[in-house]
């Protein structure tokens, strides 16, 4: 007997409706749901494939102990057991600052897997926190905290009514139109504007599948998105055409940023972006003067070490030509929770870490900073580590530093569904449960939707019995080590009674979990149009529910600065954009003269789908995009095979000739290069690729973002001499 439930990837932010057909506790197929209102027109490959996933040849299925070179499997009780002794003891040791975590990208993909992991590490006490912002979209957390007065309050897209789009280091045709929004069919839908007269402008070093559709491709060079993005708000004061009712109404600043674009020299911009002055010039009036225009930056503008300079001055250009809050320019979706209130506790966290100084940015230290916290002694020292959702060796820089010291630590707990590059030196592999597997609100992306929308992402099949969600670990693991869990006294042994009270009645809804916290949500949400969400409504619209029309008027009201006004040019931001100019643009050294970019795929995710069977061509993954002037130069040729050399790393390759990229740039995808291991079976391990983020230093980073240069590596390339 199959049925059909309906659901939503989880795989990314454009978290697409989709029809999961099952037969028993089987995937058959999952094809996009065309009954969902709102979310199913980015459906790809990734999640058609989904079930790959869930029934992976390696997938661990119960928790596995390592022995020796190998790995032997064990209960659950005998894991926490063990895991909460040893981390106790390395707390007893020292302080609560020797456990930490990194959690990567997927754990914002699980409400219960973000609220519960914060629930213990409160719990526990640790500072030592990680996530993956540092190599994403910490630049927007720092730029929107500044302007904003909250690290979430991040625009959302109005592409429907816009006519001039700039969008600056984003390739939504691949990666969908998401980063901390979720726009569905944006792409597609920008598009269907361009047919109807609107204008695409795509800023990217590399001519993408975006910037092949655009009207015009600005090939900037890359890190210096600042430059062009100044030099136009320069252009748009010098000429008067910034919009001068929100530059006295909206925001404060105005004159600081007239001021230091009025120190900036246009010709000097040019220079640095790579892009001509008039070009500059045009594109800033065009820009202007659109009836409505936005700017979108995004990745391409975050991963270097200008990241939040470019993140600022993209929102700036918006605020100063009056696109915020109004018809085809970025908005404030106010949602049905209030995500910036629940975020204000984080917002306020300011710890500071040991050795570098650097403060937490969103609840998190920066990832090219945990291999020394790791290996230098002193108090707070981590000594045990759990890698909950993410894969750091290869996502992150210099990993070959990080694998170092992972295998430091005492203990190393990684919760996936394969044991992956990172997790090699784990000390236990906990089996985690994928989306397919677990019902899930994700209450708190609600304001990051272009429309007003919820959906329940109901679970299609049944977990492996051995796997466990993450919450359910999380409170495990603060029972065990006898700390509160979210440092509410009492709360373990509520949990421990309800965990009875369930087995005695076999009403599995009675045990605390997060299934609560979802109805919390929901009975204390906001009214939307006048309404209170209702936990039956919610289920009884499967295929999600849009809540209402779009509505402007939310901004200024959500803006948790003082006086309620945008920052337009917060002090450390204009300090470090006078900084830049002071200095000239780096030049290569002579010994790296090439800058290495970066290109993602439709069909992986991060470094994690890459291995799929089915979902990639053989050889992607393995080559470096060569222009064919530097190739000429260079004696190479397509399909020889290359090194590329960097100051921390080396790694070899097939050379692909092609001019996507501009001269002086060469492309390696990233996310390739993973080890998929199997623990069970004891077989080799597995690897697709080569991981390019080798070659990235972890030092310096942008002292705002403390993200590394993940997309600006100065590199060599040389034949390798076969013979
Ligand atoms: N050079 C370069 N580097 C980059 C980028 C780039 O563009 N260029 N992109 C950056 C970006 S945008 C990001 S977000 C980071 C990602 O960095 P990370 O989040 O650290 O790493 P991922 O590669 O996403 O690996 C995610 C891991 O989580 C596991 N996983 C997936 N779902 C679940 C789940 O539900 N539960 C558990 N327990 N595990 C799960 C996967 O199997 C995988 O092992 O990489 C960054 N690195
Ligand atoms: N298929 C697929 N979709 C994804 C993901 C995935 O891995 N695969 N990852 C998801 C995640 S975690 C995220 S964060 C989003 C990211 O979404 P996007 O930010 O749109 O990510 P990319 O597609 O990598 O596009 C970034 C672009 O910036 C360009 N770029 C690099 N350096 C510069 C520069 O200095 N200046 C400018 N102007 N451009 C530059 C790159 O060439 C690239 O084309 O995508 C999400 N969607
Ligand atoms: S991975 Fe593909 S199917 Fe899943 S949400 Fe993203 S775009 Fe949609
Ligand atoms: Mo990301």
């Amino acid at each position: 007997m199959t049925r059909t439930v309906h659901t939503f990837c989880r795989y990314c932010l454009a978290s697409c409706g989709v029809a999961v057909t099952v037969d028993g506790n089987r995937v058959l197929k999952i094809s996009p749901d065309k009954q969902n209102p709102h979310t199913w027109r980015d459906f790809c490959a990734k999640g058609r494939t989904a079930a790959a996933l869930v029934e992976h040849p390696r997938r661990i299925v119960a928790p596995m102990r390592r022995v020796g070179d190998g790995y032997v499997e064990a209960t659950w009780e005998e894991a926490i057991a063990d895991i909460a002794a040893r981390m106790t003891a390395a707390i007893d040791a020292d302080c609560p600052d020797a456990v930490g975590v990194y959690y990567g990208n997927p754990a914002g993909f699980s409400s219960s897997n973000i609220i519960f992991m914060n629930g213990w590490l409160d719990a526990i006490g640790t500072q030592s926190r990680y996530f993956v912002g540092s190599i994403d979209q910490n630049a927007m957390h720092v730029v929107a905290e500044a302007m904003y007065g909250s690290m979430l309050m991040a625009p959302v897209s109005d592409i429907d009514n816009c006519d001039y789009f700039l969008l600056v280091g984003t390739n939504p045709a691949v990666s969908a139109w998401n980063w901390l929004e979720t726009v569905p069919g944006g792409w597609r839908r920008a598009l269907d504007r361009q047919a109807h007269g609107a204008t695409i402008v795509v800023v990217d070093p590399l001519r993408t599948e975006s910037a092949a559709k655009a009207d015009l491709h600005l090939p900037v060079r890359p890190a210096q998105d600042w430059a062009l993005l100044l030099g136009m708000v320069k252009v748009i004061f010098d000429e008067g055409l910034e919009h001068r009712q929100d530059c006295a109404d909206l925001a404060t600043g105005v004159e600081e940023l007239r001021a230091l674009a009025a120190e900036a020299d246009l010709d000097d911009l040019a220079l640095r972006c790579g892009l001509p002055r008039a070009q500059i010039e045009r594109v800033a009036r065009d820009f202007a003067t659109a009836r409505a225009a936005m700017a979108v930056t995004r990745t391409g503008v975050s991963m270097h070490l200008t990241g939040t300079v470019g993140e600022w001055l993209g929102h700036a250009l918006n605020v100063i030509t009056g696109r915020m809050d109004r018809p085809g320019g970025r908005r404030y979706e106010p949602g049905y929770v209030d995500t910036i209130r629940m975020s204000s506790r984080i917002d306020a966290s300011r710890h500071r870490n040991r050795l570098s100084g650097r403060p937490m940015v969103a609840g998190g230290h920066a990832l090219s900073e945990l291999p020394a916290e790791i290996t230098t002694p002193g108090r707070g020292r981590i000594r045990a580590l759990v890698i909950n959702c993410g894969n750091p060796v290869v996502s992150g820089p210099d990993g070959a530093a990080l694998d170092r010291a992972l295998a430091d630590l005492d203990l190393l707990v990684a919760i996936d569904f394969v044991q992956r590059e990172s997790h090699r030196h784990a000390h236990w592999l906990l089996p985690a449960v994928h989306w397919l597997e677990r019902d899930d609100l994700l209450a708190f992306t609600s304001n990051m939707h272009d429309e007003p929308y919820i959906q329940y992402g109901a679970k299609a099949v049944e977990a492996p019995p051995g796997a466990r969600q993450e919450w359910r670990i999380f409170a495990d693991l603060a029972i065990a080590m006898r700390r509160p869990l979210f440092r509410v006294p009492g709360l373990n042994t509520v949990i421990r009674a309800t965990r009875r009270a369930a087995h005695i009645t076999g009403v599995g809804g009675l045990e605390f979990g997060p299934q609560w916290i979802d109805r919390l949500v929901l009975a204390t949400s906001r009214k939307v149009n006048g309404r209170r969400l209702r936990w039956r409504d919610v289920r009884a619209h499967p295929h999600g529910w849009v809540l209402g029309p779009r509505e402007f008027g939310h901004f200024r009201g959500a803006l948790r600065t003082p006086d309620h006004k945008v920052r337009l040019a917060p002090a450390e931001f204009v300090a470090r954009a006078r900084d830049l100019l002071a200095r000239p643009p780096a030049d290569p050294p002579p010994e790296f003269p090439f800058l290495l970019a970066n290109r993602r795929r439709r069909h992986s995710m991060n470094s994690w789908l890459n291995e799929l069977p089915g979902l990639h061509p053989s050889g992607k993954g393995t080559d470096v995009v060569i222009h064919p002037e530097d190739a000429r130069r260079l004696g190479i040729t397509d399909g020889d095979r290359v090194r590329v050399t960097s100051r921390v790393g080396r790694i070899e390759l097939i050379a692909s000739v092609d001019d996507e990229p501009r001269p002086g740039v060469v492309i390696i995808d990233h996310g390739w290069g993973s080890r998929v291991h199997d623990p069970r079976g004891g077989t080799p391990a597995e690897s697709f690729g080569v991981n390019r983020n080798l070659l990235v230093d972890a030092e310096p980073v942008d002292p705002l973002s403390q993200t590394p240069a993940l997309n600006s590596t100065f590199v060599a390339v040389e034949k390798v001499d076969q013979t």
